[in-house]
């Protein structure tokens, strides 16, 4: 049985799981509380050095890490349904939003980079989720560009069906509850947000559904 590093707040997870409950894909789920550190332990650090979630591990190779990597990897062994475009250009666009998202946004409000500024600068709490609530604005403001400018836009991120950026929105888009925000300002966005965590896949997915998550914000 395929194993899955997880932990309900992590938002990279919160992507993979979205995959895995489309692709119908089933895994064993071992927890990993990144607020108390548990991804720095050695034990860990041999599946995923570094230090990150999710990882899985299905005992055919090393361990897979990176969640827009396992979803490429999910789409490839399970085509149906897709999660990228067939045109290049298509997939081209929808890699990038996924990308805004997942790593330019989500990379720069980790635990770690948090944890970093308060232990080496002095930044205390507020001055964090300040911190956190600036990218995650940039990256919202510049998908919401993207969306309300560019005719590939559909019911979802792309056309009319679930893709990889709608994935990778709906986590930023969590994201930026989780840290006390809203999506008014990006009223596109929310929409095609708002039609992602209707579908089953997504809310079952969502953070706050995970075993070990507070029972509301
Ligand atoms: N680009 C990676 C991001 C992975 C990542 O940053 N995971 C977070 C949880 S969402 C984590 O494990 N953080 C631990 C830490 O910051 O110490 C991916 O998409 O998988």
């Amino acid at each position: 049985m395929m194993k899955i590093f997880t932990f309900w707040r992590s938002l990279a997870s919160f992507r993979v799981r979205i995959g895995m409950n489309l692709k119908g894909i089933s895994a064993d789920e071992n927890f990993v509380d990144i607020f108390a550190g548990k991804q720095n332990e050695p034990g860990f650090k041999l599946i995923n050095p570094q230090g990150l979630l999710p990882a899985i591990v299905d005992g055919q190779g090393p361990p897979l890490v990176q969640s827009l990597a396992i979803l490429e990897y999910f789409d490839e062994i399970h085509p149906e349904p897709p999660l990228l475009p067939k045109d290049p250009r298509g997939r081209a666009r929808v890699r990038a939003l996924a990308q805004i998202a997942a790593s330019d946004a989500h990379s720069l409000f980790t635990p770690r980079v948090r944890n970093y500024l308060g232990k080496n600068y002095g930044v205390d709490e507020a001055g964090q989720l300040n911190w956190a609530r600036h990218w995650i604005d940039l990256g919202l403001r510049a998908i919401e560009d993207h969306l309300t400018s560019e005719d590939e836009t559909g019911l979802y991120c792309h056309g009319d069906q679930i893709t990889i950026a709608d994935i990778s929105v709906a986590s930023l888009a969590v994201g930026q509850q989780l840290f006390g925000g809203t999506l008014t300002a990006y009223p596109r966005l929310a929409e095609i947000f708002d039609r992602c965590i209707e579908h089953r896949a997504f809310a079952t997915a969502h953070p706050l559904a995970q075993p070990g998550a507070p029972t509301s914000l």
